[in-house]
């Protein structure tokens, strides 16, 4: 049974409304409580205190936050062209609009200091900035880009740039998308120019997101863009993406850019639901396809053992890999990024069965201690290499007052200490949204964020949560419940 947290809720949410003009320190109103400058608040007795410098941050990605989807020379994405097909996302909601964030960036960037945050990760519409997903760079909307990471740096926070969060340019998918192997070059290119255009500023960079989600739902059952069903392709577009990984990190030393650049994967830990010997041997098997098909290529340079040969004898998989793309993949990368939301529990049938109570995002299975099993195993397994949470949160019907993520965010916030206590590089964690957003075939149904975002009006309202997550980054540190 999860703990209960019972909260004090002292500050009452404030509306924030408007665009305010990018001055620093113009920041709208908050409600929080005056202190005198440089007076650090501290931790009650039993508190949990993080590292000096610990990043606390915000995650979004371009598609589910911006909107302005037709605006300034953007060229459409593989999402624009899904959403807008019948029946592909709930209630027929797109990302046109979604939370205006294009719009509204200086409004959210005083959002982001007011919650005190020291970073931020955001994602680069590839279609924003190359229309046709090569060749021309669309001043225009680079420039949203600069505007962007401009207004963070003005208010402290540390830029954290992802390269692609799942909307391939449309006209690169006419031309075959992810199956196609030039897609990894092209993605390469497009990389490189962002390095050239942003990275004097930008230093910490991220090039792909949950490539596993892309092929499971994008490429397997086809629920996400660009809505396909075919396992083989599935696969070969899984190595396209792995390849564009390295290529990009390769792209990267070769711009001679200081910062560091990794990949953001979604990792689930594994169970055996039971102690049968047949429970553990599913796990191994579910644990390939779950973890180490994505962290063995990119952190070793190389498929786990049996997989690519594991793979049925015609499958265009076998010839997809070409001798030397695994060293590729495996370029030496500086961080990961770790994204956590659930565990699996496998059956001796290789069934997957849920222990614990789930969110209104029912896939989401609440289990923190996983979020600890998953940062120890990646030191254990794979080296000493800094790691990042760059999401973590969940949904929930509770509007404002959403005492159950604050609940959630604490217990996996406890997880993640405990982690750096027994010696896990987590140097930041990033909280999954900044903003309620379009949650993908979910619309504009799930809520996530920090921020609530009318439906509507697109008006910015502070959560519970947003109100606690402050003072968790004010204080460095979490008190007892
Ligand atoms: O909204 C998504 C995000 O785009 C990728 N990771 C999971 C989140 C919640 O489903």
């Amino acid at each position: 049974m999860r703990r209960r947290h019972v909260l004090t809720l002292a500050a009452v949410s404030a509306v924030v409304s408007g665009c305010s003009p990018d001055k620093p320190g113009a920041s709208t109103s908050t409600g929080t409580p005056a202190r005198t400058a440089g007076e650090a608040p501290t931790l009650g007795p039993g508190g949990l205190a993080f590292p000096k410098g610990f990043a606390w941050g915000a995650s979004t990605s371009a598609y589910q936050v911006e909107g302005a989807a037709a605006e300034d020379g953007r060229g459409p994405s593989v999402w624009d062209t899904f959403s807008h097909q019948p029946g592909r996302t709930l209630g027929g909601d797109t990302g046109d609009v979604a939370a205006d964030h294009y719009h509204r960036v200086y409004e959210d960037l005083d959002l982001m200091k007011d919650l005190g945050l020291k970073s931020y990760r955001f994602s680069i519409s590839w279609s924003r900035v190359m229309p046709q997903g090569q060749g021309a760079l669309n001043a225009k909307g680079l420039d949203f880009y600069h505007r962007l990471v401009d207004g963070l740096l003005t208010r402290g926070i540390t830029p954290m740039a992802t390269l692609f969060h799942w909307d391939t340019p449309q006209a690169l998918q006419d031309k075959g998308g992810w199956e196609q192997r030039d897609c990894a070059q092209w993605f390469a290119d497009y990389a490189q120019q962002m390095f050239y255009s942003l990275g004097d500023k930008v230093t910490t960079w991220l090039t792909l997101n949950e490539p596993k989600t892309v092929v499971s739902l994008g490429y397997t059952t086809g629920i996400h863009a660009p809505g396909k069903k075919d396992r083989r392709a599935a696969t070969v577009a899984g190595h396209h993406l792995l390849l564009a990984h390295g290529l990009a990190v390769k792209a990267f030393r070769g711009t001679g850019r200081k910062g560091t650049i990794g990949a953001a994967l979604n990792l689930s830990p594994v169970y055996p639901v039971d102690g049968s010997a047949g429970a553990a041997k599913q796990a191994a098997a579910v644990d390939v396809e779950e973890n180490r098909r994505w962290l063995d290529p990119v952190l070793l340079g190389k498929y786990p053992d049996g997989w690519l040969a594991g793979q049925p004898t015609n499958a265009p998989i076998r010839t997809a890999v070409r001798d030397g793309d695994p060293a590729i993949i495996g370029e030496k990368a500086d961080l990961l990024a770790v994204q956590y939301y659930n565990p699996v529990f496998v059956t001796a049938q290789g069934g997957r069965v849920t222990k614990h109570p789930t969110t209104q995002a029912t896939w989401l299975e609440i289990y923190p201690d996983g979020l600890y099993d998953l940062l120890t195993r990646i030191k254990r397994d794979y080296g000493d290499i800094p790691l990042t949470i760059t999401e973590n949160g969940m949904p929930t019907t509770n509007d404002i007052k959403d005492d159950d993520r604050i609940a959630f965010l604490r217990d996996h916030f406890t997880a993640a200490h405990k982690a750096i206590q027994a010696g896990v590089r987590l140097q930041g964690f990033h909280v999954w949204s900044l903003l309620d957003n379009f949650e993908w075939a979910e619309g504009y149904s799930q809520r996530w964020g920090l921020i609530r975002v009318d439906p509507e009006t697109r008006e910015r309202r502070r959560k519970a949560s947003a109100e606690w997550y402050r003072t968790v980054i004010a204080k460095n540190g979490i008190d007892p419940a």
